[in-house]
This record gives C-alpha cells, sequence and structure tokens, in this order.
C-alpha cells in the first residue's frame, strides 16, 4: 500500500501579546509575598511598552484565577494562596476546621413553600409538599466564600431554621436535634460564571469564575436529605479529593 504522503506540522501559533504580558506578571508574582502592591496598569503599559486593553486582559485573568487581588480605588494586590478544600462526606463547618479555619454563617432568606417538580423528586415527595429552602453565606476566617441554598422536607424536619440559627451547623442539627445523620451524598462540580448577585455577595466581579455544586444527601436507609445548591469562589478554592485504590 502506498504510504500516505505527511502533511508538515503546523507552526506553533505565536501566544497572544496579552498572554506574554500575564506570563511575565506571574514571574514578577512570584517574587512578591502575598498582599504586596503591583504595579499600576498606567505602569505596567508604559513598562512594557503594550497597550493598556492587554494589560487589563491580562490582570484580569490573574483576579480571576485568584493570583491577584484588586481592591477597588486601592490597587491590585498578590492574593493568599488558595484555600485546599478536601472533598468529603463533612459539613462545611467540619471541612473547614479539619484544614485549621473559623467558618462564620449569615443567613440571607429563609422560607417554607411548596416544592415544584424537580425538588419534590429530589427530596423524594409529592409535588406541593412543604420544603424548607434556606440560603446562606458561609465565611471562611471572615472572607465569603461560598453561598449555599438548601432544600429538605419541613414535615420531617420541624423547626429546622429555630435550631440551625442557634447551632449554626445544619449537619450538627440534623444529626443531634433530629437523629438524621447524612450518610452518603452525589455531588456534582461545574463551572459558571458569578451572576451580579453572587458577585454582590461574595463580593467579587460580575462574571468571575466560579465552582458550582450540587449536593445530593441521604440518610442511612438511603432516604434523601438535603438538595442543595452552592457557588463557591472560583478564586479562593482548590478542591482537594484523596484518591486510593
Ligand atoms: C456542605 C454541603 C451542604 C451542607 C453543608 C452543611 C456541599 C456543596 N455542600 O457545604 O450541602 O448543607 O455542608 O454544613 O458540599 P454545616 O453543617 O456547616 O451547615
Amino acid at each position: 500500500m502506498a504510504e500516505a504522503a505527511l502533511e508538515p506540522p503546523d507552526p506553533a501559533p505565536r501566544p497572544p501579546k496579552y498572554y506574554l504580558v500575564k506570563q511575565h506578571l506571574l514571574e514578577l508574582i512570584a517574587t512578591l509575598p502575598a498582599g504586596a502592591l503591583v504595579p499600576t496598569e498606567r505602569t505596567l503599559t508604559s513598562e512594557l511598552g503594550t497597550s493598556r486593553t492587554t494589560v487589563r486582559q491580562a490582570l484580569g485573568e490573574l483576579v480571576g484565577e485568584g493570583r491577584l487581588i484588586r481592591r477597588h480605588g486601592s490597587g491590585t494586590y498578590v492574593a493568599e494562596p488558595k484555600l485546599g478544600w478536601p472533598l468529603q462526606m463533612t459539613s462545611f463547618t467540619e471541612q473547614a476546621g479539619a484544614i485549621g479555619h473559623e467558618v462564620a454563617t449569615e443567613l440571607i432568606d429563609a422560607t417554607e413553600y411548596a416544592a415544584g417538580e424537580e425538588v419534590a423528586r429530589r427530596l423524594d415527595l409529592a409535588p406541593g409538599a412543604a420544603v424548607h429552602r434556606i440560603e446562606r453565606l458561609r465565611l471562611v476566617d471572615g472572607t465569603p466564600m461560598a453561598v449555599e441554598t438548601s432544600e429538605l422536607s419541613a414535615a420531617r424536619f420541624p423547626g429546622l431554621l429555630g435550631h440551625l440559627t442557634r447551632v449554626g451547623s445544619l449537619y450538627r442539627v440534623l444529626a443531634d436535634e433530629f437523629g438524621v445523620p447524612v450518610a452518603s451524598a452525589e455531588q456534582t462540580i461545574e463551572t459558571a460564571p458569578a451572576s451580579p448577585r453572587e458577585a454582590s455577595l461574595l463580593q467579587c466581579d460580575n462574571g468571575a469564575p466560579m465552582l458550582r455544586l450540587t449536593r445530593h444527601s441521604f440518610d442511612h436507609a438511603g432516604a434523601p436529605i438535603e438538595w442543595v445548591q452552592s457557588w463557591y469562589r472560583g478564586d479562593r478554592y482548590r478542591l482537594v479529593a484523596r484518591l486510593t485504590t
């Protein structure tokens, strides 16, 4: 059989200008401590002999990636390292504690409403059954890190909100007040840009990269307990899963 003529490989495309500026900034960041001020857009533009738009794009990506933090009206700073967050069958409070951090929780909204089709299916309820919908802002060491919206059966967990306000940890309340520890869960993780609402709650830019997590949790008998949708700051989290054979 005749050999097919080999096409010469495409030459590597030249990296765009903003990318070169970004690499330059990454080298600079590597030499600076967290909290150090980086040069202004104007200084970088003239030092690197490029356009302001190019510098802005490079800085914007580094902010989105959590390498830099922009403080409006003040400047751009080298960010703290991201939180390495273990993916485990534990609560937010326990997960933070396990890596040596403190959690604070602010209640954003709590309602009891009639479940629509999807939530009813998730919680194994009849459509129209009463459901608690609890939206909470989770802070780690004082920094807003995640917004979580939890839905649970109101009939199974009466007075949940009162206990939650007193105790803080939902999983503690479920285990201690209702005798229903969470035994297993299915979790999904996707990326999504922050909507204006998440951006304002989490004090980041509109459209900033977020990790969108869902968790569907079950009791020991396999009955669903909670359906939760969470927005975690993509610039502050590094999710860590331990894999064993
Ligand atoms: C985690 C769970 C959330 C649960 C919370 C309980 C995810 C995406 N979410 O954040 O489903 O409600 O832990 O934490 O993993 P707490 O006991 O500190 O309230």
